[in-house]
C-alpha cells in the first residue's frame, strides 16, 4: 500500500508518523484494550495524535468521525473499533492518484533510496492510470541492476504497459532519450521514469539524478514534469535526512510514501 501525499492533513500525519514511529502506532493500540471512561479515552486519543504531530484540527476531525461513528454503531468491540479507526486515519490520505493534466505528456521523475518501493509505485500507478483509460509508458532507468530492469519489465506486462529499456550497465540517459521520443511520438498521457537508488556512491547517484532531469527539461519542456520521492514510512527519521540529500540536488515537488500496510518495520499508523 502507498500513498501519495499533497493534501495538508496527509502531511500531518506523515510526519506524525516519522516523529513517533516508535510509539504512536502501539499508544493507541493499548488504548484500545484498556479500560477506562469514554472521556479518558477520547482525551488520551487526541493526546496521542497532537504528541504525533497530527495537528489539533486534523486530531478533532479523525476524533469527532470516530465519536459520530460510535454513536451511529453502538460497537463495543475493541477489535472492531480499532478496525475503524485505522481505516478511517487512513482515509484521510489519498490513495495513490495522480491527477493528470489533459491532453498533454505528464512525466513523473520518480527518485528515492534502493528499496524504498520505487520500482512497486511506478508498477501501482501505471496499473492504476491505464485501468482509467491512460495512455501509459515507462522509462527503465535503473540499469545498475539486472534483477532491477527485470522487475520493472514484469510490472509493464502486469499493467499492460510499454517499458523503454536497455540492457542492464546502460547509460540511463540514454534510455531516457528514447523514452521521451517514444512517449511524445506516440502522444502518451504519462511518461513514468524509474531510477536508480544506489550507484557506486552518493555523488554519481546525485550526478546522475540531476542529468536525467536536465535531460527531461530540454527535451520535454513542454511537458507537466514532477519529481516525486519515494519514501518509506518504516524509516522513521531517516527519511527525513533522504529528503534532505536529495532536496540538496533537485527540487521535490511531492512524496510517495510507501509501505503502509506493513506491520514487519513498525513504521506504520496502527497495526
Ligand atoms: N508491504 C509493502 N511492501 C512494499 C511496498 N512497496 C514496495 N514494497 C516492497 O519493497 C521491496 C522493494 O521495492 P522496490 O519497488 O523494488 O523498491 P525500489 O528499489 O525503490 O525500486 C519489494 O520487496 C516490494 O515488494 C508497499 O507499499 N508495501
Ligand atoms: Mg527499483
Amino acid at each position: 500500500m502507498a500513498f501519495l501525499f499533497k493534501k495538508k492533513a496527509s502531511r500531518e500525519i506523515e510526519r506524525g508518523l516519522y516523529r513517533t514511529k516508535e510509539n504512536f502506532g502501539q499508544t493507541i493500540l493499548s488504548l484500545f484494550s484498556k479500560k477506562q471512561s469514554e472521556y479518558d479515552f477520547f482525551d488520551e486519543i487526541e493526546e496521542t495524535l497532537i504528541m504525533a504531530d497530527v495537528g489539533v484540527e486534523t486530531s478533532l476531525a479523525i476524533i469527532n468521525q470516530f465519536k459520530t461513528y460510535l454513536n451511529d454503531n453502538k460497537i463495543h468491540d475493541p477489535e472492531k473499533l480499532k478496525n475503524y479507526f485505522k481505516q478511517s486515519l487512513l482515509d484521510m490520505i489519498p490513495h495513490v492518484h495522480y491527477e493528470l493534466k489533459e491532453n498533454q505528456l505528464n512525466i513523473l521523475f520518480i527518485l528515492g533510496v534502493n528499496g524504498v518501493g520505487k520500482t512497486t509505485s511506478i508498477g501501482k500507478l501505471a496499473h492504476l492510470m491505464k485501468a482509467e483509460g491512460k495512455s501509459v509508458m515507462i522509462a527503465a532507468c535503473d540499469t545498475f541492476r539486472a534483477a532491477a530492469v527485470n522487475q520493472i519489465i514484469a510490472w509493464g506486462e502486469r499493467a499492460d504497459v510499454p517499458v523503454v529499456k536497455l540492457e542492464m550497465g546502460s547509460d540511463p540517459g540514454a534510455v531516457l532519450h528514447n523514452a521521451l521520443d517514444s512517449a511524445i511520438a506516440n502522444k502518451v498521457d504519462l511518461l513514468l521514469v524509474d531510477t536508480a537508488g544506489r550507484l557506486h556512491n552518493k555523488e554519481n547517484l546525485m550526478a546522475e539524478i540531476e542529468k536525467l532531469h536536465r535531460i527531461i527539461l530540454k527535451k520535454a519542456s513542454d511537458s507537466h514534469h514532477e519529481t516525486l520521492l519515494v519514501l518509506d514510512a518504516g524509516t522513521g527519521q531517516n527519511a527525513f535526512v533522504q529528503a534532505q540529500t536529495f532536496h540538496k540536488s533537485i527540487k521535490i515537488d511531492g512524496t510517495i510514501l510507501t509501505k503502509l500496510d506493513s506491520t514487519s518495520k513498525g513504521g506504520i499508523v496502527i497495526a
